[in-house]
């Protein structure tokens, strides 16, 4: 079941959001049609739904194009509704149905393991309605009763409705990047000192709630201006050391205001994880020595040992200084104390960018445009991976145009002062084969495979197929290695160890994507694929030239301990060029 949330039009995730959205409204249509037991529409409704979600180009762009009836599973009358959702926001005709069957289906939906069938039983028998009669009638035991269900169906409707209700609602990194920087800049003035800390911090994928702490000689002030900011929708709580908020877009922030003495000790302890602050805290005891959110101490007396910052506590402790990316207990207390952490790439380390999109398949801006933008990002090197093969997009590059293509990135490269590679990002098909054969593969100089298409195999047969593809065709770089996307598609169910052992033995680079949504591999399948001798290839997947620096490409390696020599981008060209041969 789709979820149809009611959440807002975020500008930075589009496509996903408005495709989502669409393809949840029709999916509901076609469960209220089947409860009204029409015949044969419902189909059409899920069928469009489920192409529509699974559309890999933004479903408004279709529609400006005129090409909405070109989606498998759209005719007519469903592009209709669509360019109404598209035009108005609302779908009368979805109103209207909902209305008619006074059951409120969007509700009932989210619960996973209630389809149409059930619903509908479930309405016509004891009247459920909503997610609060349905719960009326788990407590009275109701539903065991009925035929079909039976008491083990109860009790998994009981605790998905729990699942639900508790599902944590996390934010994609990317989104929280406005909102911490909005607030140092609207707190800056009135502390003596802020940061970031919590996950954020850490620079995780997702994060729950947002973790500030500060220092302040006026702590009432701090905190006076801390819940008085902008989009404030609701004060949780307001005290001398701590403050919590909801922002209007439903996001928690936190507030510490702490002592310059416990600055370096908050911090850490507030960045966490928790599982790497508890095995500091071991450390510490074995020292004879106590830590915690207030500093460093000795065990016996409580005496001062540290805690104005991070790094003093870390040396007290005997430990190099660990990065935040980093601190999540997956070895880097050890390395730390063995001296042998691994040196972490930085912004300037990055060279330039994989996987760029253009007009030519299903990006918004020119190849020049792209290029020109490259430059003044002072890159190095841009490489142009236009799709190439059936996934269902509206304009892949074909063997036709492939020529054309190639012609235009050489015009490109005249006018630009940065490297410029061509290359497509070609499909790996159903059976482990590429559109394109190796012949015609080996005159492009970036060749990315990856899947978008039949996602739902099972692990050995995927398995098989990614690495038939990887062990039979000159590929550089396996594109999107899981295909996950973050909050709405779980990665394709794959045998990773034996996909990363096929790369090294085949010469493949990992691509690390920094998209935004996909953040595909994640920082531990980085730091997995790392200890299999693997190497990694940072990409944009910019679909617009305004995405080429909002690649999260930097930090994924990061949070995977890669390191110079492990990632092309940090190469020198003549050394990329000819680790790019094949
Ligand atoms: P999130 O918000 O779910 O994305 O993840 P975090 O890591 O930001 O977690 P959060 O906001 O609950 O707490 C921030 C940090 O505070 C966490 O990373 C470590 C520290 N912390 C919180 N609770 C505990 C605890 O019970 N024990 C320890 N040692 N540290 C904790
Ligand atoms: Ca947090
Ligand atoms: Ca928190
Ligand atoms: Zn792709």
């Amino acid at each position: 079941m789709l979820l149809v949330a009611t959440y807002k039009y975020n500008p930075i995730f589009p496509s996903v959001m408005k495709n989502q959205l669409i393809a949840g409204i029709l999916n509901n249509i076609a469960d209220i049609l089947e409860l009204q037991e029409i015949q044969f529409k419902p189909q059409a409704y899920r069928k469009a739904a489920m192409s529509i979600a699974s559309l890999p180009e933004d479903i408004e762009d279709i529609y400006k194009k005129g090409e909405l009836e070109n989606i498998p599973g759209v005719g007519k009358h469903i592009a209709e509704k669509i360019i109404e959702i598209l035009e108005t926001g609302k779908l009368k005709y979805y109103e209207k149905l909902k209305k008619q069957v006074k059951i409120n289906v969007e509700e009932l939906n989210l619960i996973p393991s209630l389809g149409p069938k059930k619903i509908k039983t479930l309405y016509q028998k004891l009247g459920i309605k909503d997610l609060k009669s349905l719960q009326d009638a788990i407590k009275k035991g109701k539903i065991k009763e009925l035929e079909g269900f039976g008491e083990k169906t109860e009790q998994q409707l009981a605790e998905n409705i729990e699942v639900v209700k508790n599902r944590p609602k996390r934010f994609l990194y990317a989104q929280a990047i406005p909102i911490v920087n909005s607030i140092i800049k609207q707190m800056e003035k009135q502390v003596k000192n802020i940061e970031v800390a919590g996950s954020f911090r850490r620079g995780k994928e997702t994060v729950g709630d947002l973790d500030f702490l500060a220092v302040s000689a006026d702590p009432e002030k701090a905190m006076k201006a801390f819940t008085a900011m902008k989009d404030v929708k609701k004060v949780l709580a307001k005290g001398l050391t701590k403050s919590s908020i909801i922002l209007s877009n439903g996001m928690q922030v936190d507030l510490r205001v702490v002592k310059e003495k416990e600055f370096g000790s908050a911090l850490m302890y507030f960045i966490g994880n928790k599982q790497h602050n508890v095995e500091l805290r071991k450390l510490a005891l074995k020292k004879g020595l106590t830590l915690s959110e207030y500093g460093l101490f000795k065990l016996k007396g409580k005496k001062w040992v540290a805690g104005r910052t991070e790094e003093e506590i870390y040396q007290k402790l005997g430990l190099d200084y660990i990065e935040p990316e980093i601190r999540g207990n997956m070895g880097e207390i050890e390395a730390a104390l063995k001296k042998k952490l691994p040196t972490l790439i930085t912004k300037k380390d990055v060279k330039g960018q994989f996987h760029n999109h253009s007009t030519w398949s299903d990006g918004d801006s020119s190849l020049l445009e792209m290029a020109q933008r490259a430059e003044e990002l002072k890159m190095k090197f841009i490489s142009f991976n236009d799709h190439f093969g059936p996934i269902g997009i509206t304009n892949p590059l074909t063997e036709k145009r492939l020529k054309d293509y190639l012609k235009e990135i050489e015009k490109v490269q005249k006018k630009v002062g940065l490297k410029v590679f061509s290359g497509v990002e070609i499909d790996i098909l159903k059976d482990g084969t590429l559109p394109l054969p190796a012949s015609r593969l080996k005159q492009l100089d970036v060749v990315i495979a990856s899947v978008h298409i039949s996602t739902r195999m099972d692990s050995s047969v995927m398995t098989k197929r990614v690495c038939s593809a990887l062990e039979n065709y000159p590929i550089n770089i396996l594109g999107h290695p899981t295909d996950r996307l973050l909050n709405e598609r779980e990665p394709l169910r794959l045998n990773l160890e034996k996909v990363f052992q096929t790369c090294k033995q085949q010469d493949v680079f990992l691509e690390i994507n920094g998209s935004p949504r996909r953040m595909d591999l994640s920082g531990e399948n980085v730091q997995a694929a790392k200890k299999n001798g693997c190497s990694f290839a940072l990409s944009s997947d910019a679909h617009d030239a305004s995405q080429l620096s909002g690649s999260l490409a930097l930090q994924l390696a990061r949070r995977g301990w890669a390191e110079k020599k492990d990632v092309l981008n940090c190469w020198s060209l003549p050394k990329i060029e000819k680790a790019l041969e094949k």
